[in-house]
C-alpha cells in the first residue's frame, strides 16, 4: 500500500477546527506544551498545563458540586448523561478525527471508541433506575434489614493515551449517575481530545442545569496525576495505565484509605486447540494482535497452540501478516497505523532483540515503514514471533505488535502457561470441543478478569465488568455492578415493633 502522509499544517487546522466543532474555546489554549501528530510525528497543537496547584482547587469546586449533585435524584441525574450521549453521537466523528490526530488510531477503532461511550451512556442512563440495594431477612421480628447505594464524593480518573476518551467515558457516565463530580488528568499526549469531551459535557450540563464544576480537566503533567493521587478529598482514584504506574498510585491511595480502582497491563493469551476454526482463530487473533498497533490493554501478546496445528496457524498469521495494510490511520483501507511515539518503536525493537536472544524467530513483520517520509513518526509492522517456551521477555509487556506463538502439548500445559504471568487482563480459547472450553472458564481455568472462547481478547463490550487480576491491578469498571466501586453502601436496620430485642440473643436490659 502506498501512503502519502498529509503534512503537519493540514493536520494541526484539522485538529482546530474540529476541536472548535466540539466546544473548545481553541483560541484560549495558551500554548504552553506543543503535542505531537503520531500520523507525520510533526506538530498539532499546542495547550497549556496546569500546575500541581490546580488540583487543590478543582477538588474544592468538585466537592461543592457533589454537595448538590448527590442530593439529585439518580434518574434526573441519569438525564444529563442521556443528553451527554446524544452530543457524543453527533460529534462521533469529530471526536474520531481527533483521536485518530492525537494518538494515531485507524478510523474505524476510533469510531468504535467512540461508540464504546455512546453505549456507556445508554448503559449508565438504565443503570440511573437500577442502583438497587438488597433487602435481608432480620433476626428479630418487627425489624427490616437493607442496604443503600450513596454517592461516593469526588472522582478522580487518569487515562492513557491509547483510549483517550472512552475510558474518562466509561467511569464519568457511572460516576455521574452515581452522584459523583469527576475531576480527569488525560493522557498528555491527546489534550484536544481531552478538551473536546469536557466541552461536550459542559454543554450538557449547561443545558441541564446541573450544578457547576461536576466534570473538570486538568491538563497537566505527571505531578498533576500524583497530587490527584495524594488528594485526602478525591475518594475514588480510577487509574488506567502500566503496572508501574499502578504499583505507585494504589499504595499512596490506600495510605489515605482512598479507594483505587486499577486498570494496569495485560498479557494476553489465546489458546488454539486441535479442534479450533483456525480460519476463525486466525482473524480473532490478527485483530486482537496488530489492532490498534497492538496499544490496547487487551491488546494479544501470546498465542499458545497445540503443537499438532502450530505450523497451520502460524502459516495463516505469516499469510495475513504480510497482507496488513499500514499506514495514514485516517486512509480508508488502513488497518495498522503508527506506534505513539519513538519510544513505543524502540520498546518493540528492544523486545524483538531480546526474543531473539532467547530464542525466538520473527517469523513475519518486525520492520519499520514510511521513516523516508516521515523520520519521526513510527509505523511498524506487526510482528510474529515463534518461541519454544515463555521466556523473561514474553512474559512482560510491551506495549506494542508483537505476537508471541509457543506450542502446548496438553490443555492443562496450556492453562499453566495462560496463567504463567504477572498479568490477569485478557485471555481466549480457541476450540470446537466444549470440555475444553469449560475447563478454561473454570475455576482451574484462566486466571484472568476476561475469558472467552472463540473470540480474540479485546474488543470487550460495555455491558460487561473490565478489569483483571494479578498485576493488572483488580479493579472493574464500565457494566455489571461496577457502579458499587462509585458509591458507598450503608446497611440499614430498621426496627418497627415498639420491642428492643437484641440480636445474637443478646440480653442487656436495665
Ligand atoms: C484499554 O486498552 O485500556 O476491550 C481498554 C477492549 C476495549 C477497551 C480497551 N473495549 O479492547
Amino acid at each position: 500500500m502506498v501512503t502519502t502522509l498529509p503534512g503537519a499544517d493540514e493536520l494541526a487546522a484539522t485538529a482546530r477546527e474540529t476541536a472548535k466543532r466540539c466546544g473548545v474555546d481553541v483560541d484560549a489554549l495558551g500554548g504552553g506544551v506543543t503535542t505531537t501528530s503520531p500520523i507525520n510525528g510533526g506538530p498539532l497543537s499546542a495547550v497549556d498545563r496546569v500546575d500541581p496547584g490546580a488540583v487543590d482547587t478543582a477538588v474544592e469546586r468538585a466537592r461543592q458540586a457533589f454537595l448538590a449533585w448527590r442530593t439529585v435524584p439518580a434518574p434526573a441525574r441519569g438525564a444529563l448523561v442521556k443528553r451527554l450521549g446524544e452530543l457524543l453521537a453527533a460529534h462521533k466523528a469529530d471526536l474520531a478525527t481527533l483521536i485518530s490526530l492525537e494518538v494515531g488510531k485507524i478510523t474505524s477503532e476510533a469510531l468504535g471508541e467512540v461508540q464504546e461511550m455512546i453505549d456507556i451512556c445508554d448503559y449508565a442512563v438504565g443503570l440511573s433506575r437500577q442502583l438497587y440495594g438488597r433487602t435481608i431477612s432480620s433476626e428479630r421480628p418487627g425489624h427490616r434489614l437493607m442496604e443503600t447505594w450513596h454517592p461516593l464524593g469526588v472522582v478522580g480518573v487518569i487515562s492513557a493515551f491509547n483510549f483517550p476518551a472512552a475510558v474518562w467515558s466509561w467511569n464519568t457516565a457511572i460516576a455521574l449517575v452515581c452522584g459523583d463530580p469527576v475531576v480527569w488528568k488525560p493522557s498528555e499526549l491527546a489534550p484536544l481530545t481531552a478538551l473536546a469531551c469536557a466541552a461536550l459535557l459542559d454543554r450538557a450540563a449547561a443545558e441541564h442545569g446541573a450544578p457547576a464544576y461536576l466534570s473538570q480537566v486538568l491538563v497537566g503533567g505527571p505531578e498533576v496525576g500524583e497530587a490527584l493521587v495524594d488528594h485526602p478529598g478525591v475518594a475514588l482514584v480510577s487509574a488506567t495505565g502500566s503496572t508501574r504506574m499502578g504499583r505507585a498510585v494504589g499504595p499512596r491511595v490506600a495510605a489515605r484509605f482512598g479507594r483505587s480502582l486499577l486498570e494496569l497491563g495485560g498479557n494476553n493469551a489465546a489458546v488454539v486447540c486441535p479442534s479450533a476454526n483456525l480460519g476463525l482463530a486466525t482473524r480473532g487473533i490478527v485483530f486482537s494482535a496488530a489492532g490498534t498497533a497492538g496499544q490496547r490493554c487487551t491488546t494479544m501478546r501470546r498465542v499458545i497452540v497445540h503443537a499438532d496445528v502450530a505450523d497451520a496457524l502460524v502459516e495463516r498469521l505469516t499469510d495475513a501478516y504480510a497482507r496488513l495494510p499500514i499506514g495514514n490511520p485516517m486512509a480508508p483501507g488502513t488497518l495498522v497505523g503508527p506506534l505513539v511515539n519513538g519510544r513505543a518503536h524502540a520498546a518493540m525493537r528492544a523486545a524483538l532483540e531480546a526474543a531473539v536472544e532467547q530464542g525466538g524467530t520473527l517469523v513475519a513483520g518486525g520492520g519499520r515503514r514510511l521513516a523516508d517520509q516521515a523520520p519521526d513518526a513510527y509505523y511498524a509492522e506487526p510482528a510474529l514471533v515463534r518461541i519454544g517456551e515463555q521466556t523473561p521477555i514474553v512474559a512482560q509487556e510491551t506495549f506494542a505488535p508483537i505476537l508471541y506463538v509457543m506450542p502446548y502439548d496438553t490443555l492443562e500445559q496450556a492453562i499453566a502457561l495462560n496463567n504463567a504471568v504477572p498479568q490477569g487482563l485478557s485471555s481466549s480459547i480457541f476450540t470446537r470441543d466444549q470440555a475444553e472450553a469449560e475447563l478454561f472458564v473454570s475455576a482451574e481455568g484462566s486466571d484472568c478478569g476476561i475469558v472467552n472462547v472463540n473470540i480474540g481478547t479485546s474488543g470487550a463490550e460495555i455491558g460487561g465488568a473490565f478489569g483483571g487480576e494479578k498485576e493488572t491491578g483488580g479493579g472493574r469498571e464500565s457494566g455489571s455492578d461496577a457502579w458499587r466501586g462509585y458509591m458507598r453502601r450503608a446497611t440499614n436496620t430498621i426496627n418497627y415493633s415498639g420491642e428492643l430485642p437484641l440480636a445474637q440473643g443478646v440480653e442487656f436490659t436495665v
